[in-house]
């Protein structure tokens, strides 16, 4: 029993330290950089970073996430697995210019 638990463990951790990390900085109101390209059907990390002076929020209607980004903070979203295709974000408190996407191929 205790074995088994512990090889679970391991591979819990092995799994999660395999995941990419993708950076997007939010500069002036807008992504930088504004689209990503990704791996299709493997599961990643996302993290926004908000170097402004305002706050924003991370939203995403095709991915179904929205997360506060403080000024000066990072978050990390953790994306399961996507088909290929086109996946838009924004910034909702500045959805004229904080426009992004990820490109999963
Ligand atoms: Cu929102």
């Amino acid at each position: 029993m205790k074995k088994i638990f512990i090889i679970f463990l391991f591979y819990s951790f092995t799994a999660f330290a395999a995941e990419k990390e993708f950076l997007v900085q939010i500069k002036n109101n807008r992504f930088e950089p504004s689209a990503i390209e990704v791996a299709a059907n493997q599961r990643f990390k996302l993290i926004v970073e908000n170097l402004d002076k305002t706050l924003e929020e991370f939203e995403s209607v095709d991915l179904k996430k929205e997360k506060l980004v403080h000024s000066g903070k990072k978050i990390v979203i953790i994306i399961e697995p996507l088909k290929p295709g086109e996946y838009k974000f924004f910034g909702d408190f500045h959805q004229k210019t904080a426009q992004g996407k990820i490109i999963a191929r």
